[in-house]
């Protein structure tokens, strides 16, 4: 057996699992995001700044992906959010199974929103479906502008671009237009955010897309 016959076999075990939980928070009219960037672009930031406005609104919960500790699922906890902390020992993303086993705990089927913080890289967490409505990637001004050219599969899986840390862009050589024209040219259907986590300016923006996701879901519509 070649290497690549394994690799399809694990997929498509992951992609049987992500096929029951797509029905099921179908069935629930339950929004799923999946957040994924490198590590430190600010994926804990963001969700700090618009999970409080968000939960005055909707019913919702975070699971938090880390190799270790559950420094992220208590930062969330600290605001008063529903979070678990999933740690994957070494592994590289997150897998269907693992937020299937969550379910109960999270009592999803009431949720009306799920956020998934996925482990730190542009890679792995490319090729694991997680049953979501809407993937999101992030870069942050600190990061390089290429990015989006140099790992195209996270780019061209997902339906939102979020580049953060714009409070930085004056200390930094990072050419904004240009990654933004980069995640284009990977993916000509990604919504573009540029926003801070910090000062929170172009949060707006984001909340509105997401309360969308979630009102689409409860309409029965398919996103991507
Ligand atoms: N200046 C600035 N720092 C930020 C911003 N967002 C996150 N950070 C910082 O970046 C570091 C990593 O953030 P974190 O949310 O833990 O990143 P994660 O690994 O993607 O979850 C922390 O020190 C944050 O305070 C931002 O918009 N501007
Ligand atoms: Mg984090």
């Amino acid at each position: 057996m070649t290497r690549i016959d394994i690799n399809e076999k694990i997929l498509s075990k992951n992609d049987m699992a992500a096929d029951r939980l797509r029905k099921r928070f179908k069935e629930t009219g339950t929004a799923v995001i999946n957040i994924a960037s490198a590590p430190g672009s600010g994926k804990t930031t963001l969700l700090e700044k618009i999970l409080p406005q968000l939960k005055t609104r909707y019913r919702l919960a975070v699971i938090e992906g880390d190799l270790r500790t559950e420094n992220d699922a208590n930062r969330l906890r600290a605001l008063g959010v529903n979070a678990v902390q999933i740690q994957t020992g070494d592994a590289c993303h997150l897998e269907a199974v693992q937020i299937e086993k969550l379910l109960d705990d999270l009592q999803t089927d009431n949720l009306d929103l799920l956020i998934i913080e996925n482990i730190g890289n542009l890679v792995c967490p490319a090729s694991y479906d997680l049953g979501e409505d809407a993937m999101f990637v992030m870069l942050s001004v600190a990061e390089g502008d290429d990015k989006p050219a140099k790992y195209p599969t996270i780019f061209h899986n997902a339906g939102y671009f979020i580049l953060n840390k714009t409070d930085l862009a004056p200390y930094t050589d990072f050419d904004i237009q240009k990654c933004l024209n980069n995640a284009l040219s990977v993916n000509s259907k990604l919504k573009l955010f540029t926003l801070s986590a910090r000062t929170g300016e172009g949060i707006n923006k984001l909340i509105e897309a997401i309360e969308g996701i979630i009102k689409n879901k409860k309409e029965g519509g398919v996103l991507k």
